[in-house]
């Protein structure tokens, strides 16, 4: 029995999400919503050490970070496959991977805080009430990093440096869509699981603009965002929800 510990507005929830779709895996669900701190409460950092989503517990088993977890899910589920056989195809999928991962995903943070998430979290809590959450966070970095960013929100500094983050990966993707391939690596592997969520949310943030501005990359995120696997996320996870606008 797979049970995922997941959120709505999380790309990295979202991310696994594919991956359990793509696999046609049986799953329980269990809803973290993270716009209600439901993340600091003990039950659930008991489950998950750093207080995050995704978590993953397969027959007891538990698995941590969004990206072992689809690679687990890969190991422990081979087919369908979702990592390419050939050495070359699988170190692409690796790059892309790593690079939706590390830049693309904070970069997208920055922007849907901006965007959205600040003004939700702050329709639902005073601003002590929200210092207090964060505090009760687990790591020091990340409760430093989000206290400013509630009380001062982000500089322009910051927004250039998300911005070049996510215009530097979806160049180097319209290059590597040049040569004519569908996806990120060979057919539809992990990598373009770890894209797609990425993608979606520019859509759901008004920056379609950073897909329009690329013609491989455009039609690359038609494809993935016409993907049964990716459909079935939206509609298992929506992104969008009449509460949270
Ligand atoms: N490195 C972790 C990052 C997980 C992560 O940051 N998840 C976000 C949602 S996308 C989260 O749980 N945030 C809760 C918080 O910051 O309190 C992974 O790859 O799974």
């Amino acid at each position: 029995m797979i049970d995922l510990y997941y959120s709505w507005y999380s790309i990295c929830s979202e991310k696994v999400l594919i991956a359990l779709f793509e696999k046609g895996l049986d799953f329980e669900g269990h809803h973290i919503d993270l716009f209600d701190f439901a993340q600091v409460e003990p039950e659930y950092q008991a489950v998950s050490p750093n207080g995050t989503v995704p978590v993953l517990i397969d027959n007891g088993r538990r698995v941590l970070e969004c990206t072992v977890i689809n690679e687990y899910l890969e190991d422990a589920y081979p087919e369908p496959r979702l990592t390419p056989a050939d050495p070359v195809a699988r170190a692409d999928m690796r790059y892309w991977v790593q690079m939706f991962q590390d830049k693309v995903f904070p970069a997208a943070g920055v922007l849907s805080q901006v965007h959205f998430i600040a003004a939700e979290l702050k329709r639902r809590w005073t601003q002590e009430e929200l210092e207090d959450r964060i505090r009760r966070k687990i790591g020091k970095a990340r409760i430093a990093r989000q206290l400013r960013a509630v009380r001062e929100g982000f500089s322009a500094d910051d927004l250039a440096v998300a911005e070049e983050q996510i215009v530097s990966v979806l160049d180097g993707v319209e290059e590597a869509l040049s040569d004519g391939r569908d996806w990120l690596a060979g057919d539809f592997s992990l990598a373009d699981a770890a894209a797609a969520p990425n993608v979606y949310r520019f859509t759901i943030i008004d920056r379609n603009d950073l897909l329009t501005a690329r013609p491989r990359v455009l039609a690359w995120s038609k494809r993935l965002l016409e993907r049964p696997s990716v459909v079935r996320c939206y509609d298992y996870a929506p992104s969008v929800r009449e509460d949270a606008a």
